[in-house]
């Protein structure tokens, strides 16, 4: 993958090359260290005897240990300097596999492969060992992971704080076309990429009481009196930017009781009792909650939340105070985004030690608190924005609760001042909601503590300023800002698309991997006859990779030739993959009436998990595997019409599916989709898009330009519009021939003749409210889908737009997010680190 690395081998006194077994990257010493790694860390002195996975570990070691070098290297760069520090908390990082992606960011993807393949191995078959680690959800993780990458690549010092879940998003399997979930088990065979610090820990408390006391000074304070107390243990997994020498860390903490036994317990012979508080403490960090929409108010949830915000700040702290500063200052040195609200209790959670662990008074600990957090705000959805009851609230966290309600009375106060009389706005703007069962507001919390709130794309932003944080846009319009999201090309273009990242190289130079909008060359290729040919090409062979991998996966054969549609995200009704779902038989009813119609053929293919409680999306799963039986059986459908459902969409498939796409599905309700981001992973590997104007699909449909993008359905705007007058999805069903003719065949049982009734409740949901009117947007979408129809027969023109999307992807480069988000919210600057040179470890100094 490109030039060779710039680093130096250190060298002796002597001039003579004396490369490290562990730093140096020539292909001897790389071997050399592998070999010693089976040997000595894996324990497989015959290479005969060593599993595949032995050897993924010994050449993950040998990967982590040049990794750790640089970091070495970093932190001598950073000693005695004085810079910002970004912070980025999240309850998710969904990661994907570390090798191939380190072995990209050092610049030795390509030599080490050569090196296996004279050994006479497969750099694949090291990569595919890689259970890869799922600590998140969907979108929301993976953005983190993409900033981690962006974060280091542009030299910016930062940590990533968050949790190290023993069992991250549940594998997804089919059983007669139903989802079913088995326990993801990413540490069973070992993590080569963290390193365990249980030095690094601290104290988390948990429930009890507050009680008032006066200090030596006659000051009124309070302590917390928890009734139990866990601990976190740190783990390390570091983060490389591209072929440059900083390495930050992902910091991920695990919970562990604080004694392995109650002695009192154990001494009067109640050793269960004593064991199991440390099975409840380590119950803490065990699973993550696979829902990414519906909010359950679950305590453990909680727990969660508080345990690694209060570890991280501790860590935080302790480092600041390591440095020999003040903690009026710690704002100046640390910037921490709050990734949605999951961690905002942060804010209440560094108010309380300032104010009641270093008596620092009330009006300078808001001023600090207020400027070290800021705000990322990832859905409009009411059902996400997260709520606590009080009660549950208070029970587990009585300071955090008294704080609130300190900082509500106060800021109430300030909206009483702006807004005299207004009492309505005093109970929509409240950090507490008192209607019904009374419950705290993270989101409000958040837009109060923090100095900065933003959304993820321009029209997320606009919805959120116009409508759920209208009040508090209102109250301090300044805070306010957009940050489009976007993602990492080394991850989602070099690493995925080899064949992609090898031509357009060649083209245009190696430049673009690091400064995307460079791609805005290849339009020079937009008519180039040759270049088309091998952009096809690539295409080609993506696609053929995918359909293996298809067969493995599922036993469907698909034809590479035919146009790949791909819908790859949860499952979601507001993704609508139903409205998918029903085109897909549109297309079946016609080809059914007239058996020899001349039409595109089409592989459509769908991916993704659904929440496991929630039953519309798995019905939705159900449906399509139901569907793509009838289709994938019937002898009329050959050669025009395919449906596949590719299960356990996660990074690894994801790597996979986007580089294969011909065309990308970003169909949810106008307004409902705060950003998305697989649409910029497919559009920058070249797919084009039909979609609706949602989330960034505006900004991806104003680069690649309104004739290479293919735009159905209402708007936000005419969807309020709609809902205001009172829509009303049955009179649209009742005028409207092909939608009936498709909903009847589901409703008589085409498609479950052993249970007709099977897909009653979709149907009904949709006839009866539609909440996300796929009845209103249908003629549209399969009208456009015609349209895509059409322009994928005419060869020149597709690969045309095709080349033209990808050379206007660069404003979706996650490097550009993050330069934004330093600029405008965290005031934070690249720290360069030398890459060559020897450490100096001197005999007897400290090291
Ligand atoms: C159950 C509580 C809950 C609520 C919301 C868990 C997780 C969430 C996330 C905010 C859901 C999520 O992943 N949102 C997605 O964030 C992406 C990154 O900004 C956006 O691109 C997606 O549009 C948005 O759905």
């Amino acid at each position: 993958m490109g030039k060779k690395p710039v680093r130096k081998a250190c060298t002796g006194d002597d001039g003579k090359s004396s490369e490290d077994v562990r730093s140096g990257l020539s292909l001897g010493s790389l071997w050399r260290a592998y070999i010693d790694n089976l040997i000595c860390v894996q324990g497989r002195g015959i290479p005969e005897i060593a599993t595949p996975n032995d050897r993924y570990m010994a050449f993950a070691y040998t990967v982590r240990d040049r990794m750790m070098y640089r970091a070495a290297h970093a932190l001598h760069a950073y000693m005695n300097k004085d810079f910002k520090i970004v912070c980025y908390l999240s309850a998710e990082f969904l990661m994907g596999p570390h090798l191939g992606n380190n072995l990209i960011n050092l610049g030795i993807y390509d030599e080490t492969r050569q090196a296996f393949k004279t050994a006479g191995y497969d750099i694949e078959d090291f990569l595919e060992q890689e259970t890869e680690p799922g600590l998140g959800n969907g979108g929301l993780g993976r953005l983190a992971a993409c900033y981690l990458d962006s974060l280091a690549t542009l030299e910016i010092p930062s940590i990533g704080y968050g949790i190290r879940y023993e069992f991250g998003i549940f594998d997804q399997e089919l059983s007669d076309g139903w989802q079913v979930e088995r326990t993801d088990m990413w540490l069973h065979l070992g993590n080569p990429w963290e390193i365990a610090r249980p030095e690094i820990s601290f104290d988390v408390k948990l429930g009890g009481r507050t009680e008032p006391y006066r200090d030596e000074e006659g000051r009124y304070c309070v302590r917390w009196v928890p009734h139990r107390i866990v601990k976190g243990i740190a783990y390390d997994t570091p983060i490389l930017g591209y072929r440059v020498g900083t390495c930050n860390v992902l910091r991920l903490w695990k919970a562990e009781a604080t004694e392995s036994f109650d002695l009192e317990a154990f001494n009067h012979g109640d050793y269960y009792r004593a064991v199991e508080d440390k099975v409840v403490s380590e119950n803490l960090t065990k699973v993550l909650y696979p829902n990414d929409t519906q909010l359950q108010g679950k305590q453990l949830r909680l727990e969660q939340q508080y345990f690694f915000v209060s570890c991280s700040l501790q860590d935080m702290i302790r480092l600041h105070l390591a440095r020999g500063k003040g903690l009026g200052t710690f704002h100046e040195t640390y910037a921490v985004q709050l990734n949605d609200t999951h961690p905002s209790v942060a804010i209440a959670e560094l108010m309380r030690i300032l104010v009641d662990d270093h008596r620092m008074d009330w009006e300078t600990a808001w001023h600090v608190t207020k400027n070290t957090f800021a705000y990322t705000n990832h859905t409009l959805l009411p059902e996400a924005l997260e709520k606590w009851s009080l009660q549950l609230f208070g029970a587990l966290l009585p300071r955090h609760l008294e704080i609130i309600f300190e900082i509500n009375r106060r800021f109430l106060d300030e909206v009483r001042t702006k807004f005299p009389g207004d009492e309505g706005r005093m109970a929509r703007l409240s950090l507490i909601d008192e209607t019904g069962n009374r419950s705290l507001r993270m989101a409000h919390l958040a837009c109060v503590g923090c100095h900065a709130v933003n959304g993820v794309a321009q029209l997320h932003t606009e919805l959120l300023k116009s409508t759920v944080l209208r009040d508090f846009y209102e109250m301090s319009p300044e805070k306010f800002s957009n940050k489009t999201n976007g993602v990492t090309p080394r991850r989602w273009m070099v690493l995925s698309n080899p064949g992609l990242t090898a031509l357009i190289t060649e083209r245009i130079g190696a430049e673009w991997i690091r400064n995307l909008d460079d791609l805005r060359r290849l339009e020079e290729f937009a008519d180039d006859r040759e270049f088309h040919d091998r952009w096809r090409r690539v295409k080609l062979d993506n696609k053929k990779k995918l359909a293996s991998r298809i067969r493995e996966a599922t036993g469907i054969v698909v034809d590479p030739g035919t146009l790949f549609d791909v819908q790859a995200k949860r499952i979601h009704e507001y993704k609508r993959q139903h409205l998918n779902i029903l085109h897909i038989i549109a297309l079946y009813v016609r080809i059914k009436l007239n058996p020899h119609t001349d039409m595109t053929p089409r592989t459509c293919i769908f991916s993704g998990k659904a929440a496991p409680g929630y039953f519309m999306a798995k019905l939705i799963i159900k449906l399509i595997t139901s569907v793509a039986k009838v289709i994938n059986n019937d002898p009329d459908m050959e050669g025009r019409l395919k449906v596949v459902f590719f299960p356990d969409f996660n990074v690894k498939n994801g790597q996979r599916i986007y580089p294969a796409a011909d065309l990308s599905e970003q169909i949810s309700t106008a307004g409902k989709e705060a950003s998305g981001t697989g649409n910029m992973k497919f559009a920058l590997n070249g797919a084009l898009t039909i979609g609706t104007l949602d989330g960034a699909n505006v900004e991806i449909r104003e680069e690649v330009g309104a004739e290479s993008f293919f735009l159905f359905g209402l708007t936000a705007e005419q969807v309020q519009e709609m809902k205001l007058q009172g829509y009303d999805p049955s009179a649209l069903y009742a005028s409207n021939p092909r939608l009936r003719g498709v909903i009847e065949l589901i409703r008589g049982g085409h498609f479950s003749p052993e249970n007709p009734d099977l897909f009653r409740p979709l149907l009904d949901s949709l006839t009866e409210q539609d909440e996300y009117m796929l009845f209103a947007d249908f003629d549209s979408y399969v009208d456009c889908q015609a349209e895509v129809a059409a322009a994928y027969r005419d060869t020149e023109r597709w690969t045309r737009m095709s080349i033209m999307n990808t050379a206007r992807m660069g404003k979706f480069s996650s490097d550009r997010a993050i330069r934004e988000y330093c600029r405008d919210i965290w005031k934070a600057e690249p720290v360069r680190v030398g890459m060559s040179g020897c450490l100096e470890w001197k005999p007897g100094g400290r090291a």
